[in-house]
């Protein structure tokens, strides 16, 4: 009995975790984590399922048995991907953005062997350097040339460098990605012999809108993302290659992903994976415009507003990010546990002046994103309204429990997800 009383009064208290959570974060504050985004009803409603649990190892052969369904779900997504990006090449097993990463260098790399990223302070994934996956499977990550000014990458530096130190491949892609990378003119700058890859994770959404680039159609052989940032769907990963690619090298992805790093690829994501992608062909181009309306017209506020938002000359952003330099104010670190206090959620940066102590404990940045907002139906004068709540914190210094009341109330006006169906559709 005691036992029972105590497993309950437990259970109490998970639930009410999640209470609290979902209140928090779904209904009081403004997320502008520029990783996360929710799904939609219908996704969210086909996320928990019999599939939950269920393995369906397979390589060339399939290693368990009552998989018929999974297998029908798995091909479902793939074809979904194959089409939008003309290609015979798709992986959906990757759990994550980090394991499709991983599964790249374990097929195409060797310990101690150079490859190319962006460096964690011109806004690589961890993923892409010595601290994360790339440096477990004991590669050499060399960071590319990078122009502040412009916030990309310096071509011919960077194509000099990969044939200098032999890089084994070139990660493009990354967390702080503001324009569009110059893919082609890297491509065009190397030879064939280069593998150059693109971390698509936090323009996935963007790019199969067709409203960022064509990394495939540009140079680059591969594709690596997840699956939840601004493509809406269920926290996951993605392999896709160009049409052309070998046979024998996208051979060496699939066993790179089973038996390689993974046995159980967690298929019950796999329907909401599929009704996510659904759901953008129908909705996805008028989305991802007005995401990149709304990240312009917050950062044009923010620079109006007096913030040091960075690239003014060159529009500010064709992502769903905004960067804002806020080491006047205290840093990224700082200035973003204050909008915390306040219900704005946001992330620190790193730039790429920023010393490599600073890049991970208190980097000069922000960084913004507004694709969840943007699902949640908000254009571009309610973002200048956030700006104008996060002037009246940092610069106005008004009480944080005046903003945060304000921020509370403004987000009641958004509770609906937008660009997706709803259940009377179906
Ligand atoms: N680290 C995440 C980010 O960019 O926020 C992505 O995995």
């Amino acid at each position: 009995m005691k036992e029972i009383n105590s497993a309950l009064e437990k259970i109490k208290q998970v639930h009410e975790i999640v209470k609290n959570q979902e209140r928090w974060r779904r209904e009081e504050c403004i997320n502008l984590i520029a990783s996360e985004s929710v799904l939609s009803p219908l996704a969210e409603k086909f996320f928990i399922n019999d599939f939950e649990g269920r393995y369906n190892e397979h390589s060339e052969e399939s290693h368990y048995c009552g998989t018929k369904f999974a297998n029908d779900i798995e091909e479902f997504c793939k074809e979904i991907f194959m089409e939008r990006f003309s290609t015979r090449f798709v992986d959906v097993r990757p759990i994550s953005g980090a394991v499709a990463n991983m599964a790249i260098y374990y097929a195409f790399t060797k310990p101690f062997d150079n490859f190319i990223s962006l460096g964690i302070q011109n806004g690589a994934h961890v993923s892409a350097t010595r601290w994360g996956v790339a440096g477990f499977r004991g590669l050499k990550n060399i960071d590319a040339y990078f122009d502040e000014k412009r916030m990309n990458i310096d071509v011919d530096a960077t194509a000099k460098l990969a044939r200098r130190v032999e890089a084994k491949l070139i990660m493009l892609g990354g967390s702080l990605i503001l324009f569009p990378q110059p893919i082609k003119e890297l491509r065009e700058a190397l030879d064939n012999d280069f593998l150059i890859v693109y971390d698509a994770a936090h323009v996935f959404g963007l790019i199969y809108a067709n409203e960022f680039q064509e990394p495939l159609k540009e140079g680059a052989d591969i594709i690596t993302s997840s699956t939840h940032k601004t493509f809406q769907g269920p926290q996951g990963g993605i392999i896709i290659a160009r049409d052309s690619f070998e046979e024998d090298k996208w051979k060496k992805i699939e066993n790179a992903i089973f038996p390689g790093l993974i046995s159980n690829h967690h298929i019950h994501r796999f329907p909401a994976l599929a009704i996510t992608a659904l759901e953008m062909n129908v909705f996805g181009k008028e989305y991802a415009k007005q995401v990149i309306r709304n990240a312009k017209a917050f950062a044009e506020e923010l620079y109006n507003l007096g913030f040091n938002v960075l690239c003014p000359d060159l529009g500010f952003t064709e992502s769903h990010q905004v960067i804002v330099n806020v080491k006047s104010l205290g840093g990224g670190r700082d200035v973003a546990n204050r909008l915390e206090e306040a219900n704005i959620i946001c992330n620190k940066m790193s730039l790429p002046s920023d010393s490599p102590h600073d890049a991970t404990k208190n980097p000069s940045a922000i960084r913004i994103g507004v694709q969840e907002v943007t699902r949640f139906g908000m254009k571009e004068e309610d973002i200048k309204e956030i700006a104008r709540f996060i002037k009246k914190l940092l610069i106005d210094k008004i009480s944080v429990h005046a903003i945060k009341q304000e921020v509370i109330e403004f987000r009641k006006r958004f509770k609906r997800i937008h660009y997706c169906f709803n259940f009377e559709d179906i």
